[in-house]
């Protein structure tokens, strides 16, 4: 999988050469670039922004420096994979469509990903009906119901959550499968040895006995109604779709 970063903060993706990412990377599970926005500004300042027309608070993104980056990244893209091969674009954006975990599973199969990480209040509208003009496949995914300054950290996760997800990446691929909202439910809980432990305040602390069972059958019952009691609990929405 290839994935392209466009960033006025490259620095703030350092964290993407790290640990699981890293190690795909280096693999070569994952070709990833960040990108300088900044790279595709002609003036001596490098702006990227600029005031709102009709007015308001905050600055917004001019399109020219959008529309070269695409441009220049595209090429780049089309070189390495093939000319006939097309990005999918992510705007991380609090005013898109939920992130969750079917839209990792669904990028985690696409051959190559654009993250676009706007500032500001925004990127002018017209970016967006430029790219679908062109016949990109582009999609506004936010994290959550909250704002960030900018997209930057919200590449950040959904970078990890899609790239966790590829063949290969992750070693043990049934730990996958086990996870919070692989099923819609959230995980059961979770106990390691000493199976009878004390804690600090001197309270001693049994795991379930069912768990050092040996039965797999009905550990597998109880880890399921732990899921749907624990989602009941915290997450009641999710039990309506599941
Ligand atoms: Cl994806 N971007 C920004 N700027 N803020 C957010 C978000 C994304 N998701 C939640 N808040």
């Amino acid at each position: 999988m290839r994935i392209d970063v466009l960033t006025i903060f490259p620095e703030y993706l350092a964290p993407l050469e790290l640990s699981l990412i890293g190690k795909a990377r280096r693999d070569g599970l994952v070709d990833l670039h960040v990108h300088d926005l900044r790279n595709w500004t002609h003036d001596r300042h490098r702006t990227v922004d600029d005031t709102p027309l009709g007015g308001g608070a905050g600055m917004v993104m001019k399109p020219e420096p959008w529309a070269e980056a695409f441009a220049a990244v595209r090429a780049e893209g089309q070189a390495a994979l093939g000319a006939d091969t097309e990005p999918v674009i992510i705007f991380p954006n609090p005013a898109g469509t939920p992130f969750a975990q079917a839209t990792a599973q669904e990028w985690s199969e696409c051959e190559w990903l654009v993250l676009a990480c706007g500032r500001y209040e925004g990127i002018d509208e017209r970016v967006y009906e430029h790219l679908a003009d062109i016949g990109c496949e582009i999609h506004l995914a936010s994290l959550g119901d909250y704002v960030l300054n900018g997209g930057e950290v919200a590449v950040l996760a959904i970078t990890e959550a899609v790239v966790r997800l590829v063949p290969g990446v992750v070693g043990n691929a049934e730990s996958l499968v086990e996870e919070s909202h692989s099923d819609g439910l959230l995980e059961y809980p979770l106990y390691t040895r000493p199976a009878r432990w004390e804690d600090p305040a001197g309270v001693v602390r049994e795991a379930p006995a069912i768990l050092l069972s040996g039965d797999h059958g009905r550990i597998a019952a109880w880890r399921r109604e732990q899921s749907l009691e624990r989602t009941r609990q915290r997450r009641p929405d999710l039990l309506d779709e599941a």
